[in-house]
């Protein structure tokens, strides 16, 4: 790969962000081309890979990582499939960027984190891209800096348009919540040590038996609360705002309002969509790094470590919702690997 000018990347998953990458990595980033996409879906994969000149499409994660042309891995199949894909990567020291959620629970991240440090070195960079977004990456420089004094509390609402139909409760917290909890961990450089989780009367929007929205409280060993409205079935669009107060003052992202028109007696702006809108600029800037990181050897942002904690977290929160009642997180010691 240090020989190749260009990174040559494996997709594995060429649904809704699989193919996203896979525009993005031909048309935006520089530095890496697809060489191949993987699919249980056949179909699908050759319909993806026939967009790009020289790629393969492969059914078997395995078969496209032995391609001499694989320099790199890029997981965006679902949770459940990527600890299969992590170790295949491991097995030939392929560079991985891994979607959210590392995996579904803690007993597999801490497999793959086992795994990694058998290694020796870091082989992943996890997909937590809100560390990417141009407003937290303003609100994470400003905390930093001191000048509003320690962090008390972080308000967040976390709103999508509607559910698909396979959702379930538990998806709030393992599907959603998953990029607070990276994001509670990275801002405010503190660990999350239990979980609550609150249900207001259902959403007539939400389908019938799901439990929408929910209100999920979290505590920190640095002494904050934190707070999320996950709201999949808001009807009017994609919003993920966050609220820090801290002891001289509040910083607030993601009201959206780039531009507001005034016209015919009102004042407003447009609402993203979803997700591929509103963060499309934070993917970019996610896949950018990876590539920049990997062309120069190196392993950088989220990692195994942040993708084991988080899911011990998630894992707090479902038995939080399920047994209504607060569930302390336990975290294995951090291995020296991660410091
Ligand atoms: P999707 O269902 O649209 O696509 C998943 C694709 O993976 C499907 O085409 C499916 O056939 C394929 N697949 C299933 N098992 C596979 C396997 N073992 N090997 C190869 N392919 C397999 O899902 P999606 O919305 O694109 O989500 C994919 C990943 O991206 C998930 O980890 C999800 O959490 C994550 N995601 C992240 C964000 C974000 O904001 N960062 C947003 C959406 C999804
Ligand atoms: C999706 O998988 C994502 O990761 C989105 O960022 C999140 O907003 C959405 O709720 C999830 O389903």
């Amino acid at each position: 790969m240090e020989n190749r000018d260009v990174l040559g990347v494996a997709v594995i998953g060429t649904g809704k962000m699989g193919a996203d990458h896979v525009r993005r990595i031909q048309q935006v980033t520089s530095g890496a081309r697809v060489v191949a996409v993987v699919d249980v879906d056949r179909e699908r994969a050759e319909l993806v890979a026939g967009r790009v000149d020289g790629c393969t499409a492969y059914t078997d994660p395995v078969a496209a990582m032995a391609s001499t042309d694989v320099d790199a891995v890029l997981i965006a199949s679902p949770g459940a499939a990527h600890e299969a894909a992590l170790l295949a990567a491991f097995s030939r020291d392929l560079p991985v960027l891994c979607e959210k959620p590392l995996t579904p629970d803690a007993a597999s991240a801490l497999r793959v984190l086992e795994a990694e440090r058998r290694l020796g070195r870091r082989r992943v960079q996890v997909g937590f891209m809100r560390r990417y977004d141009a407003e937290y990456l303003k609100l994470k420089s400003l905390l930093d800096t001191g000048q509003l004094g320690r962090p008390l509390m972080l308000h967040n609402r976390h709103r999508n348009l509607a559910s698909p139909p396979w959702w379930t409760s538990a998806m709030h917290i393992n599907d959603s919540v998953v990029h607070e909890m990276d994001v509670t961990r990275w801002l405010l450089g503190q660990e999350i040590t239990a979980v609550t989780v609150l249900f207001p009367r259902p959403s007539g929007n939400a389908p019938e038996g799901l439990q929408d929205p929910q209100f999920v409280v979290m505590e920190t060993d640095g002494g904050a609360l934190v707070d999320v409205e996950i709201n999949v079935n808001c009807g009017f669009g994609y919003q993920v705002q966050a609220e820090v107060v801290c002891e001289r003052g509040t910083a607030r992202i993601g009201d959206g309002q780039d531009m507001v028109v005034s016209t015919a007696g009102r004042w407003g702006g447009t609402i993203a969509q979803d997700f591929i809108e509103r963060f499309e600029d934070a993917y970019d800037r996610e896949v950018q790094a990876w590539v920049d990181a990997t062309r120069r050897g190196e392993v950088t942002g989220p990692s195994v470590w942040d993708g084991y904690a988080v899911a011990a977290v998630c894992e707090a929160g479902v038995r939080a919702q399920r047994e209504g009642r607060r569930v302390e997180a336990e975290l294995v010691e951090k291995p020296a690997l991660y410091d």
